[in-house]
């Protein structure tokens, strides 16, 4: 493990107030989203979406890292480049989800355990040799009647922080992500609270499995409501909640913090991040920045609807969303701005 290749790394991929685009839906839940708009579900028509996605131009003005998938990296462009090359050629750092999915955790029902530790030494190693510098590993976390329980949290976290010990012996920065789900009826401050007793769970595991902070990134949830909670809050008391739950947890060293969108819609999910910039850059250590997949892809996803004769409009309508993001990450995104980039092409 080299401390200093890590760092660097990890301060790489939040640097410039830039931030993310996550590329790594598996087979089931890419195929899901095809299918939502008769788009044909196979790896050709898959290869051609993440395709039209890496090569749209100036992507990297917003974005320093692209999270790929284990299909996606075995693939080429049309013009036979690999899909790795393509994206340094694109001056973008790839990086790959390593995790296996959330499966039923046996005992506990309605909660998941996430899987993917088995040989993931050896995996590491062979994306290693492909230039991949970075790795993603998602845990889920569900509110509801009784849950989570202490062992579920406990059992992510433990899985989180071996993954993460194993990258970094890999000098490959983890992506560490816990995710809260926003499915459910809960208010806002029962997602603080469970937000709250994860990451403290999730630091306390990456100490004890000696896991350098300095060499990682936190993907979270922001502290939402429930999306059947009538009382939906607003965007400053979104914003407020979020940067104090990661001020009670995350410590000063981890190089940022970048949010998953978690099924809010494209809008809202910048809004949030801009609030928390602009509201509260200077008490706040980290990186803010974002690592969204649906709510940088879909606008261009229901654009692109699987035909060639779409890809420029598609990738028009995904440079305008990291440019309001990358706005959001300086506290300057205006809602404006929306409705300019209907009108602007790139
Ligand atoms: C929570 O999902 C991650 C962030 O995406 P959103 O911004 O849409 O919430 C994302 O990286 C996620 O891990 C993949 O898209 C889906 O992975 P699976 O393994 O569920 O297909």
């Amino acid at each position: 493990m080299d401390i200093n290749i890590l760092n660097q790394t990890a301060q790489a991929m939040v640097a410039h107030n830039k931030g993310l685009i996550a590329m790594d839906e598996s087979n089931p839940t890419c195929n899901k989203r095809f299918a939502d708009l008769g788009i044909l579900q196979t790896p050709e028509m898959r290869r051609r979406y993440r395709e039209m996605i890496i090569t749209t131009p100036g992507l990297n003005k917003g974005i320093n890292a692209a999270i790929l998938y284990d299909e996606t990296v075995r693939q080429r462009l049309s013009d036979d480049t690999s899909f790795v090359k393509a994206v340094e050629d694109a001056s973008i750092i790839p990086g790959i989800k390593v995790d296996m999915g959330a499966k039923d955790l046996a005992g506990f029902p309605n909660e998941k355990i996430t899987e993917g530790l088995d040989n993931l030494r050896s995996r590491l190693t062979e994306y290693s040799k492909m230039g991949i510098r970075f790795a993603k590993w998602r845990a889920v976390i569900t509110i509801g009647n009784g849950i989570p329980t202490p062992r579920c949290i406990v059992n992510n976290a433990m899985g989180l922080a071996q993954y993460a010990a194993l990258c970094q012996e890999a000098n490959m920065v983890p992506i560490v992500e816990p995710e809260v789900l926003m499915d459910g009826n809960h208010d806002l401050k029962t997602c603080f609270s469970v937000t709250e007793r994860v990451l403290h769970e999730v630091f306390e595991q990456l100490y004890k499995q000696r896991v350098i902070n300095e060499g990682i990134i936190l993907k979270p949830n922001m502290i939402l409501p429930g999306t059947n909670c009538p009382d939906q809050s607003n965007t400053e008391e979104i914003a407020e909640m979020t940067v104090k739950c990661l001020l009670r947890t995350v410590p000063a060293s981890v190089p940022g913090i970048a949010f998953l969108s978690g099924g809010q819609t494209s809008s809202l999910a910048t809004a949030r991040l801009n609030a928390m910039n602009a509201q509260y850059k200077s008490e706040i250590p980290w990186a803010l920045t974002f690592s969204f997949s649906r709510a940088l892809q879909y606008p261009a996803l229901e654009i692109w609807k699987g035909l060639d004769e779409n890809s420029i409009a598609a990738q028009n309508a995904l440079y305008h969303r990291v440019q309001l993001n990358a706005n959001a990450c300086q506290g300057k995104y205006l809602s404006e701005m929306e409705i300019e980039g209907h009108q602007r092409q790139y």
